[in-house]
């Protein structure tokens, strides 16, 4: 036994309370584990940043810009980022399920009516009563750019929020969320991916955790009365298209390059509310959906309507064609397609194996009761903890081993003949990664342009990779340079809490503007106001208008100052400040903070921002730009004077 083997061996002793712990729960998942033990004996390429000897670039110069942008989750943090990518420096945050404290998202009007508008009555009335308007986190785990024709167009991002059951849209080309909606019916969206083709389209959300299908508090502990949703947006309108009902619960989703079927992967098939019974069978399944066959159903109104959503029934055992269920083992968690728009590798989790599903195939079990596995071409045995796949786009993947904290490289082709009896080797190389690995993304490898250079792995566990910040680590995403059979480790790059997932997009696909258009829809509603009041937002003309106990300030910015310089109000007043940045140069954003009042906002240059609040502190209070715009910034200030109600 090799050194490796052997530190592999330990670590996996350390992880005895995470995922290896699950496994060992049952006797069946022990004998698993024991069963597995040949797979990890193959060699293993020694992590390096040493010089590689044709290592590929990825440190830039000053100035030097990158050759693709990364969009990351945060996973609980709730907000999207973007790094530049290779070089793995971030570039910027975007809130989305968050709060942020420098762009005032969750404080300003446009940014609560985005936050709240798609959220539903129920969820309206239960915030009400704990004094809010929306949640204040969320879980961002899969964040996706819309596509055309099977690869990435540039027009949006979608992501989920598993905390709070919502999905969400970024425009590209202000790099702003524009629409979040709530999911009815269903618990917890976890897996989201957009359609591939012919265009996105739709955008399929999995709810991840079952529940009873009217969740009333009348239902605890009878699993046949809990269901999963799968749900179809549209991403064009951010509406609802229609949801199916499944049996299991869904883990991951992922779509063909058809446009003809989606499938998910299901952790818990048993429908087991605990860790024993969630684990108990060594199937568990992929769901496939047919998207003609549920279009037909939805227009010949095969559906209940709940909450106003179009539901269908694809439980196992109807009779419809909506779906179908492939046993695959074992708790399968990511789902993949591969960019030869024919396989889809389906990760294992508790099974060291991945199955490969052969999407030409699945014609055949919708239409002639084949066996559902007849669409499984290949199953290799890869190594412990297989979690997600990428790709390169020459017909090799490139899997997380969770357990094994590794990356395996293995081939496609060789995998399918091996099934077929073929006495070959589908693993080519495997890389130590730094660790416990969950995510990893290649460069457009979700698209059918994937062009194999760069591999990210997106790690769990940071451990000792960095200097020591106290009982929270960061994670730690390792940059592979996978330009040859042998990966190479040549960056670490630390991450807060917690991103579970990117993607890395050729730069000329993302083509973000400088400055906003005037005509922009997010500031709509300030835009009528200002009309109803006689103004128009940017002719640079300040305002006071006073509407009963509603005082509608308008104001706009030109560095280094606010056209107004004071303004007066009295206690009690429920106040609107509208700030137009006139300035249209280039990164040149003002902020307004209205201190001791907990306001502060971001005005991006040619953009409008407002805010509401009640003056209900008496006194002088200054206003001040927040943003560093000018050799007088400091000087950019004004003051509120709040006048206390007769006593
Ligand atoms: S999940 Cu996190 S490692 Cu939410 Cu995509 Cu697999
Ligand atoms: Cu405007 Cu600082």
């Amino acid at each position: 036994m090799t050194d490796k083997r052997t530190i592999g061996l330990s670590r996996r002793g350390l992880l005895g309370a995470t995922a290896g712990g699950a496994a060992l729960l049952s006797g069946a998942g022990a004998a698993r584990l024991a069963l597995m033990g040949g797979t990890a004996a193959v060699a293993t390429t020694a992590a390096t940043t040493k010089a590689g000897a044709q290592a590929a670039r990825f440190e830039l110069a000053p100035g030097e810009l990158d050759e693709y942008y990364g969009f990351w989750s945060s996973g609980q943090t709730g907000e999207l980022r973007i790094l530049g990518f290779p070089s793995m420096r971030e570039l910027m945050r975007i809130p989305v399920f968050n709060r942020c404290s420098a762009t005032g998202w969750g404080q300003t009007n446009e940014s609560l009516k985005i936050l709240t508008e798609g959220l539903t009555e129920e969820t309206r009335a239960f915030l009400a009563k704990r004094g809010m308007k929306t949640y204040d986190n969320g879980d961002l785990h899969h964040p996706h750019m819309s596509f055309t024709d099977g690869t990435y167009d540039g027009r949006y991002l979608f992501m989920n929020d598993k905390a709070n059951t919502r999905v969400a849209r970024v425009r590209c080309d202000v790099m702003k969320c524009d629409k979040i909606i709530e999911i009815p019916n269903a618990s917890d969206i976890h897996g989201m991916r957009p359609q591939k083709y012919p265009r996105t389209g739709y955008v399929f959300a999995n709810g991840e955790h079952e529940a009873p299908l009217v969740n009333d508090g009348q239902i605890l502990d009878e699993p046949d009365k809990y269901v999963n949703i799968y749900t179809a947006i549209d991403g064009d309108t951010m509406e609802i298209a229609w949801q199916v009902i499944v049996s299991g619960n869904l883990d991951n989703t992922d779509c063909d390059y058809q446009g003809k079927y989606a499938f998910s992967t299901s952790y818990n098939s048993e429908m087991g509310m605990n860790l024993p019974e969630m684990t108990e069978s060594e199937l568990d399944h992929v769901v496939v959906f047919n998207l003609a066959e549920i279009e037909a159903g939805v227009a010949a109104g095969d559906y209940q309507e709940l909450n106003g959503v179009k539901v269908l029934d694809g439980r196992k055992g109807s009779d419809k064609k909506y779906t179908r269920y492939i046993p695959i083992p074992n708790s399968p968690h990511g789902i993949n397609t591969a960019p030869d728009g024919q396989h889809v590798v389906i990760n294992g989790k508790l099974s060291p194996t991945c199955s490969v599903m052969d999407v030409t195939k699945l014609d055949a079990i919708f239409n002639e009761d084949a066996d559902p596995r007849s669409c499984i071409v290949a199953e290799p045995e890869l190594g412990l903890g297989p979690l997600h796949t990428a790709y390169d786009g020459k017909g090799n993947c490139f899997t997380t081993l969770f357990l094994d904290s590794q990356v395996v490289k293995w081939n496609l082709e060789k995998a399918i003949q091996a099934y077929a009896g073929e006495d070959v080797d589908p693993i080519i190389s495997k890389v130590d990664v730094h660790y416990q690995p969950g995510h990893n993304s290649t460069s457009m490898g979700e698209t059918n342009e994937a062009d194999g250079k760069w591999l990210v792995s997106m790690n769990k566990f940071s451990k000792d990779r960095f200097l020591n910040v106290g009982p929270l680590k960061p994670e730690n995403e390792q940059l592979i340079d996978i330009s040859s059979d042998e990966m190479r480790v040549v960056h670490d790059g630390p991450t807060f809490a917690e991103p579970h997932d990117s993607i890395i997009v050729r730069a000329d696909i993302v083509n973000p503007v400088n400055v906003w258009n005037r005509d922009d829809p997010t500031w709509e509603d300030a835009r009528r106001q200002a009309e109803a009041d006689g103004v128009v937002l940017e002719d640079g003309h300040d305002e006071v208008i006073r509407d009963g106990n509603k005082v509608r300030i308008y104001m706009w910015s030109v560095a280094p100052t606010f056209s107004l310089e004071k303004f007066t109000v009295k206690e009690g007043d429920e106040v609107t400040i509208y700030i137009t940045n006139l300035d249209d140069i280039d990164d040149v954003t003002h902020g307004f903070c209205l201190s001791n009042y907990g306001i502060a906002m971001e005005i991006a240059p040619q953009a409008t921002a407002s805010v509401t609040f009640t003056a209900d502190r008496p006194g002088v209070h200054w206003f001040y730009c927040q943003w560093f715009c000018h050799a007088l910034h400091m000087e950019m200030r004004g003051r509120m004077l709040v006048e206390p109600k007769a006593a």
